[in-house]
């Protein structure tokens, strides 16, 4: 199948169709909503909203196409064994991870704060993987997921942007997937810790991968 080039930084991005999944991290209530994870830490969590037109626009984009689509939350068993003390007991945070918030218990398989919020909820056929840790490989399986649907190529979208999906991106790359991450399908509670993600990960020859705008992408899929 031709290759499609999507103009990006540091340079051009080129990925087979059918063989590359858009991955969507951690688009949860806890991080988004008020009462949850992200606002118990004192973030601000309006500033994630900006993601969630561009992220369904690409959603729509792939799904439309049938092409791999890839969910993630950071969600932790009820009774915590998958939640290291160094996790759930650093800092000083209004409510910890398993602590009862407005949501149900933060982070915590199947309440409704860990839910994907409404707007990008995952359809029946694609892969939603419940990750303990920041990134989507730590004790997941994806990796052999992904290899038997013969994929090759990630494209990152979610929250946050130096955190989940930097982690994220940065275990891919390890692993040998070509990674680009949308800018404007990402987010995080801090301005200045995206520009520095975005700046990182494409410095010294995309040593991580590339970052292009949405528009950039979605045009790529269709040229004029
Ligand atoms: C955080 C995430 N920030 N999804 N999680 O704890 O980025």
């Amino acid at each position: 199948m031709k290759r499609i080039d999507v103009p990006a930084t540091p340079f051009h991005y080129p990925f087979s169709p059918g063989r590359t999944a858009l991955v969507v991290i951690d688009m949860q209530r806890d991080f988004v909503e008020p009462g949850g994870f992200g606002a118990s830490l004192g973030n601000d969590v309006t500033r994630l909203h900006a993601a969630i037109e561009p992220i369904a626009t690409l959603l729509a984009a792939w799904r439309a196409r049938g092409w791999p689509v890839v969910h993630t939350r950071e969600a932790h068993r009820g009774d915590l064994s998958d939640c290291p003390p160094a996790k759930r007991l650093r800092g000083a945070p209004r409510l910890r991870i398993g602590d009862a918030g407005t949501m149900g218990r933060l982070l915590i398989r199947g309440e409704p704060g860990t839910a994907i919020i409404p707007a990008l909820a995952p359809l029946a056929d694609e892969l939603v993987i419940d990750k303990p840790g920041k990134g989507m490989f730590w004790s997941t399986g994806l990796h052999d997921m992904l290899q038997a649907q013969r994929v090759s190529h990630l494209v990152f979208t979610g929250v946050t942007t130096e955190v989940c999906v930097q982690t994220s991106m940065r275990e891919a790359n390890d692993r040998g997937y070509d990674c680009l991450l949308v800018e404007d399908a990402t987010e995080s509670y801090f301005a200045e810790f995206k520009a520095a993600t975005l700046a990182m990960i494409a410095a010294q020859g995309a040593i991580v991968g590339w970052h292009a705008p949405s528009a950039a992408l979605l045009a790529a899929l269709d040229p004029a």
